[in-house]
C-alpha cells in the first residue's frame, strides 16, 4: 500500500484548532474509533499549555462515546451537527458549551456541498480497504462519508481489519448533482442500485492510515417490556387492518423504522404477524431485529445507511455475508433518507415522540421544551414524506409523573400536517382527515394514559376558541406543574376557569 501508516496520535496532529472535521459512519456503525480519542487527548494537552483547541464536528448521525463522548469531555467541541445521543455531549449542549445545530440528516451532505457551513478541513473515515488509486471501501456505516471525502482538504483513514474485506459490494455510493443540475434519483424500489461500491478520492488527499481491529461496540437490546410490546402490537394490528381494508397495497409497502427498543419491538411484532406479507425496508438503521427478519424471510430486502447491530450478531453476519449479499444495501444518508425517494416509494414510517399534543403535533427532541435530548435525526426526513407517518411513545414517562400526551407540545418537531397516526400502549389515534377537535377526542380517548384523561378533557372544556381550541394561558400548565412540583398529574386548571 502506498499510503503512510501512522499512529492515532500522529493522525491527531493533522487536526488543528478551529478546524471543521467530517466523520464517516452512522450511529456507532462505521464511526472512527481511535483518532477521535487521540484528538481529545491533543485538545487536553493544548488546553493544559494554555492554548485554545476546539473543532467543529460533522457526522452522519449519532456516533459513539469514543467520538462525541471523548471530545465533549475534553471540551474540544465548538460546533456540532446534525444529531447526537451521548450523555456528555448532551450536557455540554444544554450548558451552552457546544453550539449545536439540530438538522434533518438527509440535508447535511447537500448543505455542506452548498458551502452553508464553511469548509471541511479534515475527513476521518473508517474503511474496510483502500486501493492505491484512491478507492475507499467502507465498513458498517456510510453517513456523510462520500461528501466529506469530496470536500475535505485532507483525509485520514482508520483501516479496521475487524471488518471482513467481503463487506465490499454491500455499499451503493451515489451523490446527486446540486441545483440547478439535479435530476431524479433513480431508485424506484429498495433494492435498486444506482452508484458504485466505493468512494473515489484523489489518493494525494489521504495523508495517513491508522490500522485498527475493533468492533463497533453496539450493545444488545434490553428485553422488551410490557408497554413496549403493547405499542408494537398496536402498530402491527393497525397496519393489518389497513391492509385488509385495502388502504395499503396487497404486496405491502417498504417500512422505515427509527432506532431503539420501541422500533425493535414494532418490527418484531410485524415479523410475527401472519397477516402481513413479507416486506422490504427502506430505512436509515438496520438493528438486530431486522437481521432476524431477513433470516426468517419476513424481510426480503433492507436498504439502510448503517448496520447498527450488536457486536455478537455482527460476527454472525460477517461470517455469512454471502447469504446477506442480495438482501442488504448500505447507502449515504442523503439517499437512505431522501424525501424524493420516501415519497416515491410510499414508505410506512415509524418514529418515536417524546411528547405529542392533543392536536397531533409532536416533540421528539426537547425535554420540557428547553433541554435537548438527541435531535430530530432522520425522523423529519421520513415523517414529512411518508405514505403513512406513524409516531409511537409510551403514554407516560418517569413512573407517571410525565404525560407524553399534553395540551400543547413544549417544542415542535413534527407538525399536525405531517403526523398521521399516534400510537401508545393504550391504542391508536388515526388523525387522517380529522379536524383539530376530532383529533383531540381521538388522542385523549385512545392514546393518553387513563390517569391523565380527565385533566386533558378539562383542558378542552376551558372553552378555548377557534379552529384549534387552545387556551393559550393554560396550554403549558402540565409543563409548569412539572417544573414546579416534579409531577404533571398535580396540574390544576381552577385558576384558568
Ligand atoms: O429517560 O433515559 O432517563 O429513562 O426520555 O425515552 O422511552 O426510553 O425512548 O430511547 O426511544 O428515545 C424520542 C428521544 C426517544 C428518540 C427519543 C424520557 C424517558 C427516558 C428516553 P431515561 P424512551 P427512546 C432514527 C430516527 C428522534 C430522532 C429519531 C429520538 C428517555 O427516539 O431521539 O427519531 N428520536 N430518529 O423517561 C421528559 C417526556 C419524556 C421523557 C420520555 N415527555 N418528557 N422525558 N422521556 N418521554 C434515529 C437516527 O436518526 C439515527
Amino acid at each position: 500500500m502506498k499510503y503512510k501508516i501512522i499512529s492515532a496520535d500522529e493522525a491527531a496532529t493533522y487536526v488543528h484548532h478551529d478546524d471543521n472535521v467530517g466523520f464517516g459512519g452512522f450511529t456507532a456503525a462505521g464511526t472512527p474509533k481511535v483518532i477521535p480519542s487521540a484528538i481529545a487527548r491533543r485538545a487536553e494537552e493544548e488546553h493544559a499549555a494554555g492554548r485554545p483547541f476546539r473543532i467543529g464536528i460533522f457526522t452522519g448521525a449519532s456516533s459513539s462515546d469514543k467520538l462525541d463522548g471523548a471530545l465533549a469531555r475534553a471540551k474540544a467541541v465548538k460546533f456540532r451537527t446534525p444529531y447526537q445521543s451521548c450523555a456528555d455531549s448532551r450536557v455540554a449542549i444544554n450548558a451552552g458549551e457546544i453550539s449545536y445545530c439540530d438538522m434533518h440528516l438527509s440535508e447535511l451532505a447537500q448543505t455542506l456541498r452548498y458551502g452553508f457551513l464553511g469548509d471541511i478541513d479534515v475527513a476521518i473515515i473508517e474503511a474496510s480497504s483502500v486501493t492505491d488509486d484512491g478507492k475507499i471501501y467502507l465498513g458498517t456505516g456510510v453517513g456523510i462519508a462520500p461528501t466529506v471525502c469530496r470536500l475535505a482538504k485532507k483525509i485520514l483513514i482508520e483501516l479496521n481489519s475487524h471488518n471482513p474485506k467481503e463487506l465490499a459490494g454491500f455499499h451503493d455510493i451515489y451523490q446527486p448533482a446540486d441545483p440547478p443540475h439535479r435530476r431524479e434519483i433513480p431508485v424506484y424500489k429498495p433494492s435498486d442500485r444506482i452508484g458504485v461500491p466505493y468512494i473515489q478520492v484523489d489518493p494525494e488527499k489521504i495523508v495517513g492510515i491508522v490500522e485498527t481491529n475493533l468492533p463497533d461496540g453496539v450493545k444488545e437490546f434490553a428485553p422488551v417490556d410490557e408497554v413496549t410490546m403493547k405499542i408494537g402490537q398496536n402498530v402491527s394490528d393497525f397496519l393489518t387492518a389497513q391492509l385488509q381494508a385495502g388502504l395499503i397495497p396487497a404486496e405491502f409497502l417498504p417500512i422505515q423504522s427509527g432506532v431503539g427498543n420501541i422500533a425493535n419491538a414494532v418490527l418484531g411484532c410485524l415479523g410475527k404477524n401472519p397477516h402481513i406479507p413479507p416486506f422490504q425496508m427502506y430505512t436509515e438503521v438496520v438493528q438486530d431485529s431486522v437481521i432476524g427478519l431477513i433470516r426468517e424471510g419476513r424481510c426480503t430486502f433492507a436498504s439502510s445507511c448503517s448496520l447498527t447491530i450488536s457486536d455478537k450478531l455482527a460476527q454472525e453476519v460477517f461470517s455469512d455475508l454471502d447469504f446477506f449479499r442480495d438482501k442488504l444495501v448500505l447507502r449515504p444518508g442523503e439517499i437512505s433518507n431522501n424525501p424524493e425517494l420516501v415519497r416515491r416509494m410510499g414508505l410506512i414510517t415509524i418514529n418515536t415522540a417524546l411528547e405529542a399534543d392533543i392536536f397531533g403535533n409532536v416533540n421528539s427532541t426537547h425535554v420540557t421544551g428547553t433541554k435537548m435530548m438527541n435531535g430530530i435525526g432522520g425522523s423529519g426526513d421520513f415523517t414529512r414524506n411518508g405514505y403513512l407517518s406513524i409516531f409511537t411513545c409510551p403514554s407516560i414517562a418517569k413512573g407517571g409523573k410525565i404525560s407524553a400526551i399534553v395540551p400543547m407540545v413544549s417544542h415542535l418537531d413534527h407538525s399536525e400536517h405531517s403526523v398521521n397516526i399516534i400510537v401508545t400502549e393504550w391504542g391508536v389515534a388515526d388523525l387522517r382527515g380529522k379536524a383539530p377537535r376530532e383529533r383531540a377526542e381521538l388522542i385523549i380517548e385512545n392514546c393518553a394514559h387513563p390517569m391523565y384523561r380527565p385533566l386533558l378533557r378539562e383542558y378542552l372544556s376551558l372553552r378555548g376558541k377557534g379552529h384549534t381550541p387552545h387556551s393559550l394561558n393554560a396550554a403549558f400548565a402540565f409543563h409548569e406543574e412539572f417544573l414546579r412540583s416534579g409531577d404533571m398529574s398535580l396540574t390544576s386548571f381552577e385558576d384558568f376557569k
